[in-house]
């Protein structure tokens, strides 16, 4: 089935790193109908070669301005990718890309004013001069602590240093976008699920989406 009007049903799926936005859009993959954007993590991981990720990671002064750059421009791949489907889903957006992590980065000081002002208005004329679809945020709420251990245990090598502290700000960022309202735009309505449930009972939560999701692909 092709999109009514060429205009998919789009779902951003946020949640602090760690959350399990892959594993919800993993859940999607059994129906049809669906296009799911999955990893965009994947190609920061190996640009031309290159892990800007680690980089970042390991240098954050002088790489999360190139890092975040490179963010923006996968996002807006995203959200301009054709979808043939009724319904496509997300792993992120320039949303939050924005709000949250680039927000961190300013208010820690490890985006100089300068580089920050520049994002910000990359930001802002890409938001006024391209459409962005966006019909529902699905918000997999974490506590910290949980998806700390998550990052530990998943032992992806870039993140090994990443501390409960940085978690913590993120956390409060995604809050303040997506619930409190006090941070930003909320560019859809929000569906909030409890990510901290483990893979056992993850399902179970996942599914109380489904009805908003597939609704849309028949
Ligand atoms: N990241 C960043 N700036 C962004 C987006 C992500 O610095 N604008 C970093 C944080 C993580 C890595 O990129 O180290 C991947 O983060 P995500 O939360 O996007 O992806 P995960 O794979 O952690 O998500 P999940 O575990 O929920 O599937």
């Amino acid at each position: 089935m092709s999109a009514m009007n060429g205009k998919p049903f789009t779902v951003f799926v946020e949640g602090n790193i760690g959350s399990g936005k892959t594993t919800f859009l993993e859940h999607f993959r059994q129906f049809e109908d669906i296009t799911l954007l999955t990893e965009p993590v994947e190609a920061w991981r190996n640009l031309q070669g290159w892990n800007l990720l680690d980089l970042m990671y390991k240098d954050p002064a002088k790489w999360a301005m190139a890092f975040q750059s490179y963010v923006s421009l996968t996002m807006l791949d995203m959200h301009r990718r054709p979808t043939p489907t009724p319904v496509k889903l997300m792993e992120r957006s320039l949303f939050s890309a924005r709000y949250c992590f680039v927000e961190n980065m300013m208010r820690s000081g490890t985006l100089h004013p300068a580089e920050f002002a520049v994002l910000d208005e990359w930001f802002r004329f890409i938001h006024h001069q391209i459409p962005i679809e966006a019909d529902l945020i699905v918000y997999l709420k974490t506590t910290p602590s949980i998806v700390h251990e998550r990052i530990k245990k998943r032992a992806r090598s870039e993140e090994q240093c990443v501390p409960l502290s940085y978690i913590e700000d993120l956390h409060r960022l995604h809050e303040d976008w997506l619930i409190n309202r006090t941070l930003g735009e909320c560019p859809a309505p929000v569906l909030m699920l409890d990510a901290d449930l483990d893979l056992s009972q993850i399902t179970e939560e996942y599914k109380k989406s489904e009805h908003q999701i597939l609704r849309k692909a028949v």
